[in-house]
This record gives C-alpha cells, structure tokens and sequence, in this order.
C-alpha cells in the first residue's frame, strides 16, 4: 500500500460542513485503510476577492492506482457540487493529491508531489499535523 496525503479547501456553501463530508467520503473510499485528519484551518484566499478558504490534510494508505484515486477525489467533488466554472474560481470543495508514496507523477491529469504545496502554508500546516516530522517531497523541493 502506497500512504497517501490528499488537500481539501473550500470557500462555498459551508466550507468546514463540505469537509466533514468529504472526509466521511474519503473514509469510505475502496482499498483504503488508516485514515488521519488534521484539524481545519482558516486563511485568505489566494486569490483576491474572493471568500476565506478552510483548509485540511488527510493521510491515509491506498491500493488504488494514482489515477483511479484521482478519479474517485473528482467523484467526490462533483457529489458536492463542484462546478468547474475559472480556474481557481471559488469552490465548493477542491480534493489535491499532495503526495502519493514516494512516486513523482508528470501526466496530464496528474502532477505529483502537488505543484505548489511547498510553499503553501495551508497545505504545510496541517500537513505536519498527519506527516512524520522526516517527511521528504519525492522531488527533492522539502
Ligand atoms: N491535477 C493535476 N495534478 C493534480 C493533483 N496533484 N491533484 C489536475 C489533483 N488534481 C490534479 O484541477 C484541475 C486539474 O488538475 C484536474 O482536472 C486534475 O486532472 P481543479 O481542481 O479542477 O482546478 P483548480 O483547483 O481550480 O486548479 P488548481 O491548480 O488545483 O488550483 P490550486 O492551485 O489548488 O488553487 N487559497 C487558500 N487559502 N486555500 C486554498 O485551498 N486554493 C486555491 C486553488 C486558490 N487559493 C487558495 C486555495
Ligand atoms: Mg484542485
């Protein structure tokens, strides 16, 4: 089993309720076993003018391939009503894969460790709430 480290946000429609929900989801995801939340932290969008975000981090272990797990995180979203109107639009709950095992991913669909989660301080701080304190992004950028 690979241990996976999935990032939740939401800034619509109730943003901690979208991820008490999601992480019920993410409970129940198939071949998936260990679950661990951080706590929900609030910040300032990125993104000017737009409502605050709540953010978590989920940790858990998988057996699902990348891109079936990708699958079932876009099937999440959806279930609560995501619309994909502008990137980086608000949104009613956003599911990235941080991180995947040790694996770097470069596919279309799939970019692994996350972009950007290094210098996120809504991804880094509730990310060391679930992680090891040795955790190494697969990529060499933490
Ligand atoms: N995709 C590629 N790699 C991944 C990955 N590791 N995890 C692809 C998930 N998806 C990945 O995503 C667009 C496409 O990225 C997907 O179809 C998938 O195939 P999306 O969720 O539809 O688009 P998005 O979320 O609008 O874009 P993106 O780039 O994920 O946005 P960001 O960079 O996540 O920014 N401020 C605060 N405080 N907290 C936040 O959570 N989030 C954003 C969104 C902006 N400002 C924020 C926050
Ligand atoms: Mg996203």
């Amino acid at each position: 089993m690979d241990v996976v480290y999935i990032g939740l946000g939401s800034n619509l429609a109730e943003p901690a309720e979208q991820l008490r929900q999601a992480i019920d989801a993410l409970g129940q995801l198939p071949s998936s076993q260990g679950l661990e939340v951080s706590a929900l932290y609030s910040s300032e969008s990125l993104s000017p003018g737009q409502p605050p975000y709540t953010n978590a981090v989920a940790r858990f272990e998988t057996d699902l391939a990348p891109l079936a797990l990708l699958d079932a995180l876009q099937a999440i979203e959806n279930g609560q009503g995501r619309v994909r109107a502008e990137r980086w639009g608000p949104r009613t709950l956003d599911l990235d894969v941080l991180l995947f095992g040790d694996r770097v991913i470069d596919e279309p669909r799939l970019t692994v460790p996350h972009y950007q989660m290094h210098v996120r301080a809504f991804v880094l701080y509730p990310l060391a709430e679930v992680a090891p304190a040795d955790l190494r992004l697969a990529d060499g950028r933490l």
